[in-house]
């Protein structure tokens, strides 16, 4: 098993799909290992997709990020990584395959619903942009 990040984006948390992304990850096979729901700032946001920095589309992509509330989360399967990224589909919904869930809910390539790491390494360090070690293991009760 290993695990991976996505966050459901504001266009689907404001139109009130989260839900329904939910459960999509869940019948594709994922377990839930953590989420949370927060308001990023802009600085959030910048540092999280800094790899992106200096592309056309960055301040776009961060005003997007920070126009309503996002919900990560860790998700766990067998090889969580690429099974996310299929479930997921493209970054463009007009090219993501039927049954996807940015075919399904993203209204754009830019407001597209949701994240996906893309390698291991990427997955790790998201991961822990977003939850404490304790949260992950889900063992934060004090
Ligand atoms: P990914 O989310 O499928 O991994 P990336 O290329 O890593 O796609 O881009 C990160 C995010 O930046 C996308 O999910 C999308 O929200 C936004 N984005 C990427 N390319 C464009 C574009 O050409 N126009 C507007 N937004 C874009
Ligand atoms: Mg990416």
């Amino acid at each position: 098993m290993s695990l991976t990040l996505a966050i459901i984006k504001p266009d689907a948390v404001g139109s009130g799909k989260a839900g329904k992304v939910l459960a999509h990850l869940e019948g594709a096979g994922f377990t839930v290992r953590a989420a949370r729901m927060l308001s990023l700032s802009k600085a959030q946001a910048g540092a999280f997709y800094a790899v992106h920095k200096g592309r056309p589309f960055y301040d776009e992509l961060v005003e997007f990020m920070t126009s309503g509330p996002v919900f990560p989360m860790v998700l766990e399967a067998d090889d969580a990584v690429p099974l996310l990224r299929e479930t997921i589909g493209a970054t463009d919904p007009a090219e993501a395959a039927e049954g996807t869930v940015r075919k399904l809910y993203a209204e754009s390539k830019g407001r597209n619903a949701i994240h996906a790491s893309d390698s291991d390494e990427n997955a790790r360090q998201e991961i822990a942009f977003f939850f404490s070690e304790h949260e992950r293991l889900g063992t934060g009760r004090s």
